[in-house]
């Protein structure tokens, strides 16, 4: 194991440990110093440690209170690698409404999206999370953006895009935005059945979606 595969280790490790055995601060810090590009921090070290919360949870080894605990850390650790993701350009190449949709309060994913999106050169209007299909729809209204990002972690909430998508479509306002979706649940599959143009299976490939809409725009 490299110094840099200990390194995104123990990055992982303090996540699944709920902030015990390091700082995840320092430790990104630290992964940044030895010139690990940020993405890689992220994916190799922060998902790798909240893909194996997650098993954890799933096998009953770990319950909510960890889930929450090891979210916690995720967010600091966010707001450490976020600067160094979303170092935007002046001239905005297009604009993303985004949000966590209605009944769902994850926003890890979203917010990286968000960053990455940022660090492209779109602008970014963040509606949070829990919104509703009507607050998207105002809030094309109010913004018209170029595209239209929802995130979902819950096969519950899955749904709600779906709601989304008949409100725009009811609006008069389906034709004048891409849609894409987005989370662990979403399937390509899906996204064709609700009548998104896309479903993105990670970040990259969501900012990536978005980037060849605005250059078939600009051709
Ligand atoms: Co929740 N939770 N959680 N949780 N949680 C999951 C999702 C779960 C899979 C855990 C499990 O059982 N293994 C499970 C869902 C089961 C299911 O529906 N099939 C689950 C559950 C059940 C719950 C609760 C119901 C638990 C309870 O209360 N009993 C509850 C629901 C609350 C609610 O939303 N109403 C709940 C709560 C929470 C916390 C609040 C404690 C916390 C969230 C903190 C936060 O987000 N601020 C939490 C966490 C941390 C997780 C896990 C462990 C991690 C999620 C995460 O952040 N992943 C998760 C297990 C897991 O996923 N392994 C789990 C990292 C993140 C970077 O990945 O969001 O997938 P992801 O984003 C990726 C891609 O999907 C993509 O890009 C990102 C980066 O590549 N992407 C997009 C995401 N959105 C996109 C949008 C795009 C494009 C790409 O364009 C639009």
């Amino acid at each position: 194991m490299t110094e840099i595969d200990e390194i995104l280790q123990r990055i992982s490790e303090v996540i699944v440990n709920i902030g015990v055995g390091g700082n995840i601060r320092e430790l990104i810090r630290e992964a940044l110093r030895r010139g690990v590009p940020p993405y890689e921090v992220f994916t190799k070290g922060m998902v790798k440690g909240i893909t194996v919360v997650g098993q954890k949870y799933e096998s009953c080894e770990y319950f909510l209170t960890e889930l929450v605990g090891a979210g916690e850390v995720v967010k600091e650790g966010m707001e450490e690698i976020g600067p160094y993701l979303s170092h935007g350009e002046v001239k905005p190449v297009g604009s993303v409404v985004i949000g966590t949709v209605e009944g769902d309060l994850h926003d890890i994913g979203k917010n990286i999206v968000k960053m990455l999106l940022t660090s492209n050169g779109f602008a970014v209007i963040d509606l949070g999370v829990d919104v509703s299909a009507r607050r998207f729809v105002e809030a094309v209204k109010e913004t018209e953006p170029d595209v239209v990002a929802m995130s979902a972690l819950l096969t519950t909430t899955m749904n709600s895009m779906r709601t989304t998508v008949e409100e725009l479509e009811k609006a008069g306002l389906r034709r004048k935005v891409k849609v894409i979706i987005g989370g662990a649940p979403v399937t390509e599959e899906f996204g064709k059945e609700i009548g998104a143009d896309s479903a993105a299976m990670d970040a990259a490939q969501g900012v990536r979606m978005c980037k060849e809409w605005l250059e078939e725009v600009a051709r």
